[in-house]
């Protein structure tokens, strides 16, 4: 069966890196043709038509159709994947409030619409930044959806720990398991060497102190800002790599023995306050996202982690204060 696929802010620099991969096959498996709805703002409909004009001249084989729109409740309508990366950047002078707001005017009726006029096996991930407090209005506009469908990206994040540790030891990405991001996908995330493994030896153990505090973490949560320097453009094609993998893996389970990280609805785990959207170790089973249970958390993980929770507390109290949830 065809599944319709909706991307917002599909004429943006994540959009054109993302789009190919998806209709090539790489989000839901090389078995599954695909459907792509292309949302955006009105001014930007014509550059998405061009995009559109390149995805038909790759002939993919799995690719069904293409629609263009700049009506959410059209976008959505009969989705079941949705990327929501198009939002409201921080501009000089900002307020957080105001970009709230911002951002609340778009992931709010983009929730409703998903609510209305999605598949009933609709999943969500968002990416378009503040990516938690957005994915947590986006959920709250839709009460007919399962909570748990509403994910957020911190895949990016986890990835880029696995790449900075590798490079560190020396050894292929593919030999470290159970890395975590946890918190918001901000600067105050948390990338956790305490549970990650290389060779089954824990992680923390491999690398000095010194080196995990004071390189591993900054490089890790202040990666994003390093790229603009360098590319001056945000990571894009790493961001449309990271969304796919979140989803392949939602829809197609994690390897056995290991987890990921996601930003999802806490259940009260490791107390993260119940509803927030927050970046946990995950392992996707039947379709569904699960966290991790058990891990002992020492002093200064917990301080890590209690912190960037702090900040997504504050968030989600400032959209209530706007009635935006
Ligand atoms: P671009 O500015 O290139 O593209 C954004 C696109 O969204 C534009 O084409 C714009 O017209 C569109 N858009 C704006 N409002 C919209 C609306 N209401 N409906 C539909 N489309 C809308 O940004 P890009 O580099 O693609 O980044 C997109 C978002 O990803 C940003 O918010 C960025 O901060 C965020 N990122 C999140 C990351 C993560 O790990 N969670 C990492 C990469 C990236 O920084």
């Amino acid at each position: 069966m065809t599944v319709k696929v909706t991307v917002t802010g599909a004429a943006g620099q994540i959009g054109y890196a993302l789009l190919f991969r998806i209709a090539s096959g790489q989000l839901l498996g090389a078995d599954t043709p695909v459907k792509l709805s292309l949302l955006e703002i009105t001014p930007a409909l014509k550059a998405a038509e061009g995009t559109a004009m390149e995805l038909d001249d790759c002939a993919f084989p799995l690719l069904r159709g293409i629609e263009i729109s700049d009506d959410p409740n059209k976008a959505f309508d009969g989705a079941s994947v949705a990327l929501l990366v198009g939002a409201r950047p921080r501009t000089a002078g900002m307020e957080r409030g105001d970009l709230l707001q911002a951002n609340g005017g778009i992931f709010g009726p983009q929730g409703k619409a998903i609510n209305d006029h999605a598949a009933d096996d609709i999943r969500v991930l968002v990416v378009g930044n503040p990516a938690n407090t957005n994915a947590l209005i986006a959920q709250s506009a839709a009460p007919d959806v399962p909570a748990e469908r509403f994910t957020a990206m911190t895949r990016l994040d986890h990835n880029r720990a696995l790449s900075q540790l590798a490079t560190k030891l020396g050894v292929p990405v593919t030999d470290i398991k159970k890395m975590t991001i946890w918190g918001n996908h901000s600067a105050t995330q948390y990338p956790d060497l305490y549970h990650a493994e290389v060779g089954g030896k824990v992680a923390a153990e491999q690398v000095e102190e010194a080196w995990l505090r004071d390189t591993f973490i900054p490089t890790v949560a202040k990666r994003g800002a390093a790229i603009i320097e360098a590319r001056g453009a945000s990571s894009a094609a790493s961001a449309a790599n990271a969304a796919i993998d979140h989803v392949y893996d939602w829809v197609n389970g994690t390897p056995e023995g290991d987890w990921t990280s996601a930003a999802i609805p806490s259940d009260g785990s490791y107390g993260v306050p119940e509803g927030i959207i927050s970046s946990f170790p995950v392992v996707s089973k039947d379709g569904k996202w699960e966290i991790v249970q058990g891990l002992e958390i020492d002093a200064f993980s917990r301080e890590r982690i209690d912190a960037s929770v702090r900040e997504l507390v504050e968030e989600r109290d400032a959209v209530k204060e706007l009635g935006l949830i």
